[in-house]
């Protein structure tokens, strides 16, 4: 039976990218004096790649081939990174970041019910550690796998193979949450059940490996809204 909930952050737990990240990143553009601005589509596009440092990379391989020397491309991704989540934390102490609908109260009905709860995300730790502390609590986590604890980041599934290998409790047993077709694929080549709810960035994404899809987590007087599948699932 269900013992444990596996939490995916950006675009999940709280709609961090379009007014969080992306803002953040042209920020730190502008502080190394770059005339670079992601617009919300473009970022959309960039959004394909996973984590931040690799969607710089994947940047300037597709629109700024030979700015930065082949040597100093790995370099150039942490100066810029660290830069953007500098911002990014301003912005979410802020309060530029909120929970998405339903996710504070699905969390508390899990603690009551004594379910397990994990995060399993491709941002950096930093970035989790600020969302938990400002809208929930640390404490309420037995496991946090963010960023670059592992090699290789979503669609890979090894972000989710870290929180198996941390909780003793079968693959069945637990319950994933996302919000991309990433994210979903990570968690289903770790044999992971999975519920997609959807945001504006990714909601024409391919969800058919999913076992439900929602619009949100939906609040009890507001019942969440199916895209696909049923409950039963
Ligand atoms: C989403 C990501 C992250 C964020 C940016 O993570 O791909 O890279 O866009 O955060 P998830 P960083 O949906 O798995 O939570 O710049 O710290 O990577
Ligand atoms: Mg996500």
């Amino acid at each position: 039976q269900l013992q444990g909930l596996i939490f995916d952050v950006d675009g999940t737990l709280a709609n961090t990218e379009r007014d969080g990240h992306r803002v953040a990143f042209n920020t730190a553009f502008e502080e190394a004096e770059l005339d670079w601005n992601w617009s919300v589509e473009l970022y959309g596009e960039l959004l394909k790649v996973a984590g931040g440092k690799e969607r710089v990379k994947y940047f300037l391989r597709q629109y700024k081939p030979g700015f930065v020397d082949p040597q100093d491309i790995n370099q150039f991704a942490a100066y810029i990174h660290q830069l953007k989540t500098k911002y990014y934390l301003e912005l979410l102490h802020n309060g530029a970041i909120t929970m998405r609908r339903g996710t504070i109260r699905l969390i508390e009905e899990a603690r009551q019910a004594n379910i397990i709860l994990a995060i399993a995300t491709t941002t950096s730790l930093p970035n989790v550690i600020a969302l938990l502390e400002k809208y929930l609590d640390l404490d309420w986590f037995e496991v946090i796998a963010a960023g670059d604890i592992v090699a290789a980041k979503k669609p890979a599934p090894d972000i989710y193979k870290y929180v198996l290998n941390k909780i003793k409790i079968l693959p069945q047993n637990f319950l994933v949450f996302e919000d991309s077709d990433n994210g979903l694929i990570a968690a289903k080549k770790a044999g992971l059940k999975t519920i997609v709810t959807v945001n504006n960035y990714t909601k024409q994404q391919d969800f058919s490996q999913a076992d439900l899809v929602v619009r949100d987590l939906g609040e009890i007087d507001q019942p969440c809204q199916v895209i696909q599948g049923d409950f039963t699932a």
